[in-house]
């Protein structure tokens, strides 16, 4: 692959869960090197600084907590998303809690024919605000994102839906609710959980996940990773950790296999929350993550 021209975007939201701290990530992530550990690579790289979050809403719509602040952030980070590719630019996003990869996918999927989303989490995101058992927004942007959800949401940018469900590949599910497997099986969603890690093992994983890109024809892969797809043992940082996850090792094979195939078009790493973390430990990893997604090789 070629050098890049990368552009770093912060966004510093808490808005979408309950947990305080996530808003830190951003800050957490630069401090683990990340613009360093990218020109490392050959890449050129430009910070462009953070989303501004507004506050906490006092007036609790419990289905959809701070709804008008997630929709408004949305809305300024999926502009910026779009005029950054506008410009040639290949856009990382820093989270923030999960709730950002609505106005992530809201900016990238019309400058796509075809887009093709990676969702790399323990959880599916897929929730309504019917099917949600916590009324939290990071728990819902990939069906907001499939066109399913409140209508202010869905229609960030004026269009819907942004990706067709046959167009995501989950990977590292294990904890699923019973309305998000519902929409699995209706929209035919295609996921490697848990199961199928350990079964066929990482290295099969994203042969499959590459081959199942190209028969798609897609035109561009956007990478959503959540950093608790990742066992807690190596990303305590989270706030809604899940035992039995995908492996350090394994993540950064998924990674260089992404890198070697050439597809992605731009990524995103959420939900490292400093305060729940252990030395800065989340942020390292996404940080290594990062290097292996954009080139890095061990030798
Ligand atoms: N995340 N499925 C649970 C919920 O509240 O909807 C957990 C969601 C976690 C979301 O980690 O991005
Ligand atoms: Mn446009
Ligand atoms: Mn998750
Ligand atoms: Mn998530």
């Amino acid at each position: 692959m070629s050098k890049l021209n990368i552009s770093i975007i912060g966004v510093p939201m808490d808005l979408g869960q309950n947990r305080r701290g996530v808003d830190m990530g951003p800050s957490a992530i630069r401090y683990a090197g990340v613009v360093e550990r990218l020109q490392e690579l050959g890449h050129s790289v430009d910070d462009v600084g953070d989303i501004a979050i507004g506050r906490r809403e006092t007036s609790q719509n419990t289905k959809l907590r701070n709804l008008e602040e997630v929709v408004a952030a949305n809305t300024i980070l999926a502009n910026r998303v779009h005029d950054i590719i506008g410009e040639g630019n290949f856009p990382i996003v820093l989270g923030g809690d999960h709730s950002i990869a609505i106005g992530t996918l809201a900016g990238l999927a019309d400058r796509y024919d075809n887009l093709g989303v990676i969702w790399y989490d323990a959880h599916a995101d897929l929730n309504t605000a019917e099917t949600s058992p916590s009324g939290n927004i990071h728990g819902m942007p990939l069906a907001v994102s499939i066109g399913l959800g409140h209508e202010a949401l869905v229609n960030i940018r004026d269009f819907a839906p942004k990706i067709k469900p046959e167009n995501v590949v989950i990977i590292g599910a294990r904890s699923v609710d019973p309305g998000e497997r519902d929409l699995i099986r209706e929209k035919g969603i295609k996921v490697f959980s848990m199961h199928e890690i350990d079964k066929l093992g990482m290295s099969e994983v994203m042969t499959q996940t590459i081959q199942y890109f190209k028969d798609r024809k897609v035109d561009g892969v956007h990478l959503s990773l959540d950093l608790d797809g990742l066992d807690p043992l190596y990303t305590p940082g989270v706030g809604t950790p899940v035992a039995g996850g995908i492996t350090y090792r394994e993540s950064h094979l998924a990674m260089e296999m992404l890198y070697a195939s050439e597809m992605v078009t731009s990524a995103e790493f959420v939900e490292v929350n400093p305060i729940l973390d252990e030395k800065n430990k989340t942020a390292d990893v996404a940080v290594g993550l990062m290097g292996s997604l954009l080139g890095e090789s061990l030798v």
